[in-house]
């Protein structure tokens, strides 16, 4: 076929050379973050939508804050990811972050198909994992740590609702680190449709797929690794083999703070039960169970989620100290 990619650049647009010529022009990083990568010291990619969407202000700042503390802690230094101004940001400061905060879901969830239109009209966008790591990959970021991903719905057999988180993970070249992800989904299919698309799932300390605010689910990953090394040494095998895409590192929340089973679970069927009534469909959907969840368990939930997201963001600046690391 190559013949044919002769015929097509005799036809690219004019406007298209000029934007390939100039360097990303969509792409901000903050000095600090383009100074970091430059020096290949560790960065750490931060997702914004956990920030307006996933969880109720003023508690989604601190959090926010804690989690580029926490990165800065172990080694590493934190770049939150959002739109703003028609922007793609790494890297936010304080304000930018409160701002986020305080907007919550009047600010647009941005997945990877709402990145265009947000760039065009100078618009804000808080972006989810799909869009977090397709920008974290434009800038050279290998790692992002995140709380939980969006993955196959329960009855996506009618409804078609699969994350886009899960086909970003199959072509964007980031490893991301979360505490699996929440029951509200069908966990045994999102395994499935990572295995289809090449995503190896590797379990930090643990044999299982950990679901979210439980340790446990059950379902077994594909590997279990012990040390932040050996995560270092499969992510420079993978793409060093030129195996493109990403991997998703699985950290169970901290015994501490994790939820009986069962109390979850009633909520989660509460909560998809009040969806399907209400015809809530689309991206509404995750942030209204999350919400709903946390009402129905009492905060209790809210503050696991504050843990694991604290716990995974050390385990990702860990991994990118041990990415970076010199022979
Ligand atoms: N799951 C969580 N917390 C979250 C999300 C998912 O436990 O905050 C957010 C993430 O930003 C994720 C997004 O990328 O929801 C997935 O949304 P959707 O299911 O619409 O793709
Ligand atoms: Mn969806």
């Amino acid at each position: 076929m190559e013949g044919e990619g002769c015929a097509v650049t005799a036809f690219v647009h004019p406007l298209f050379l000029y934007i390939s010529a100039m360097e990303k022009p969509y792409l901000a990083l903050s000095p600090e973050v383009r100074a970091a990568l430059q020096a290949g010291m560790p960065v750490v990619a931060l997702e914004s939508t956990i920030i307006s969407h996933g969880m109720p202000y003023p508690r989604n700042v601190e959090t926010a804050l804690r989690l580029e503390e926490e990165v800065r802690g172990h080694g590493a230094l934190p770049a939150t990811i959002a739109i703003l101004g028609g922007r793609m940001k790494a890297g936010l400061s304080e304000a930018e972050i409160s701002y986020l905060g305080k907007q919550g879901p009047r600010v647009t969830k941005a997945s990877r198909r709402d990145l265009p239109v947000l760039l065009a009209r100078g618009a804000d966008g808080a972006t989810t994992v799909a869009a977090t790591m397709a920008i974290a990959q434009m800038a050279g970021i290998s790692v992002f740590a995140t709380g939980g991903i969006g993955g196959v719905h329960r009855g996506a057999a009618q409804s078609m609702d699969i994350s886009a988180d899960l086909q970003e993970l199959a072509r964007s070249s980031v490893a991301v680190v979360c505490a699996g992800a929440k029951a509200i989904l069908g966990l045994a299919l999102t395994l499935e449709y990572l295995e289809t698309h090449g995503v190896p799932v590797l379990g930090y300390q643990t044999d299982e797929f950990p679901a979210f605010y439980s340790r446990s689910s059950g379902l077994p990953v594909d590997y279990r690794i012990d040390t932040p090394l050996e995560a270092a040494r499969i992510m420079q095998a993978k793409w060093g083999a030129g195996l493109a895409g990403g991997l998703l590192i699985t950290n169970p929340v901290p015994e501490a703070y994790a939820m009986p089973a069962g109390a979850a679970e009633t909520a989660i069927a509460q909560a998809l039960a009040e969806a399907e009534r209400q015809g809530i469909k689309g991206k509404a959907i995750t942030p209204f169970l999350l919400g709903r969840i946390e009402d129905l368990t009492g905060g209790q939930s809210l503050e696991a989620n504050i843990q694991l997201v604290l716990h995974n963001a050390r385990l990702g600046a860990a991994v990118a100290a041990a990415f970076h690391m010199p022979e």
